[in-house]
C-alpha cells in the first residue's frame, strides 16, 4: 500500500516511523529543517520505554516531486492548513484511494469529502500521543486505541488500514459511527488541551490537582450537554472517565496545543473548545467554560510577543 503522510509534526511523524517498517510511506512537510535532517539520517524515534531508533523514510517538500498516485493519504497536519492538505490530496490519490483525517477538532472530514468525495474520504480518532523534540525527532508519549470510522462502501479498504496499522503495533478498530467518534475525541481534547496550555502543565498533572479536574470536568460536561442537543450518542460517565484516562495514561505529554502556545504558534483552539462554544449557540446550550477557555487561549496567543 503506497501512503502518503500530509503534516509531519509529532503525529505525523509518530505514525511515519511506525508505519515505514511495514508499507510504502511518504512524508510531506512545509517544514525544510526537518525535511532536510529526516532526508539525512531518517526520522528518530523516541519510543515508548525510552529507546532510540532512527527509521528510514522518503520525504518531500513538494507535492509535485511525488510522482505517482497514493492508496492511503493520512492528514496530520493542524486543522488551518486542512484546505491546503485537502487540495493536495485530490491531486495525489489514487482513483479507489482513501485519505484519513487523523486531526483534532471538528470540520476536517468535510473540508476532504468537498475535496475527493465521500467515497474516498475518512476520518478516525487516536489516543496516541507524541511530542515534537525538534527537527526530525518524535517521542512516542502514549499509547491508546486508534478508532476508523468507516465511510459507507469503504469497509474493505478501511479493514486493510486498520490490520496495517494493527501490524505496526496500534491497536486499531473500526466503526460505522462516524459523529460519536469524533465528538469522543473532541472531549478529550476539550477537557485537556486548552487547561494544559494555558497552565503549561504535562497532561497528568490535570487529574492530579482537585481544582483542574474540577475545570476539565466542567469543559467536559458543556460538551457533552451540546453533543446531546445535536443527537451525538455519547454516555457522560464514560466521557469523563474516558478524559481522566487519557491524562492518566499520557501523564507525561505535553498536549498538542501546549506545544503549540511554547513554539509562539496559533493553536486549534477555533475548532477544539471554540466549536462548543459555536454549536453550542446554535443549540441553545449555554457553555461559559468553553467560551473563558476559548478567549484565554486567544488572548495568550495575541500577546505572545509581550510576555514577560
Ligand atoms: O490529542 C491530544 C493532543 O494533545 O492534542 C491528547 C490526546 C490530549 C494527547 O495529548
Amino acid at each position: 500500500m503506497e501512503q502518503l503522510i500530509i503534516g509531519t509534526g509529532a503525529m505525523g511523524g509518530l505514525f511515519g516511523c511506525l508505519l515505514a517498517p511495514h508499507a510504502s510511506v511518504t512524508l510531506l512537510t512545509t517544514n525544510r529543517d526537518h525535511a532536510e535532517v529526516i532526508g539525512g539520517h531518517g526520522l528518530t524515534l523516541v519510543d515508548l520505554d525510552g529507546a532510540t531508533r532512527q527509521v528510514a523514510v522518503e520525504v518531500l517538500t513538494d507535492p509535485g516531486d511525488y510522482g505517482r498516485r497514493a492508496n492511503l493519504i493520512l492528514i496530520c497536519t493542524k486543522a488551518r492548513a486542512t484546505g491546503e492538505a485537502a487540495a493536495v490530496a485530490r491531486s495525489l490519490l489514487a482513483a479507489d484511494g482513501l485519505v484519513l483525517t487523523l486531526q483534532n477538532g471538528l470540520g476536517n472530514l468535510e473540508q476532504l469529502v468537498a475535496a475527493v468525495g465521500g467515497e474516498r474520504a475518512a476520518a478516525g480518532v487516536t489516543a496516541q500521543a507524541a511530542t515534537l523534540l525538534g527537527p526530525g525527532r518524535v517521542r512516542h508519549a502514549g499509547a491508546g486505541p486508534t478508532v476508523l470510522g468507516i465511510p459507507v462502501g469503504r469497509g474493505g479498504m478501511i479493514g486493510a488500514v486498520a490490520a496495517l496499522f494493527t501490524r505496526a503495533g496500534m491497536e486499531t478498530y473500526t466503526s460505522d459511527d462516524v459523529d460519536s467518534l469524533l465528538w469522543s475525541k473532541l472531549i478529550v481534547n476539550v477537557g485537556i488541551n486548552a487547561l494544559t496550555a494555558l497552565l503549561r502543565v504535562p497532561n497528568g498533572v490535570l487529574v492530579q490537582t482537585p481544582v483542574c479536574d474540577l475545570l476539565l470536568t466542567r469543559a467536559v460536561d458543556e460538551a457533552v450537554a451540546v453533543a446531546r442537543a445535536r443527537h451525538i450518542d455519547l454516555a457522560y460517565e464514560r466521557q469523563l472517565k474516558r478524559v481522566r484516562d487519557v491524562c492518566v495514561r499520557t501523564v507525561e505529554n505535553r498536549s498538542s496545543m501546549l506545544q503549540d502556545i511554547l513554539r509562539g504558534r496559533p493553536t486549534e483552539i477555533e475548532v477544539i473548545n471554540g466549536a462548543v462554544v459555536a454549536l453550542g449557540r446554535e443549540a441553545g446550550v449555554a457553555t461559559p467554560v468553553n467560551l473563558l477557555l476559548t478567549q484565554l487561549i486567544q488572548a495568550l496567543e495575541a500577546t505572545a510577543a509581550d510576555r514577560l
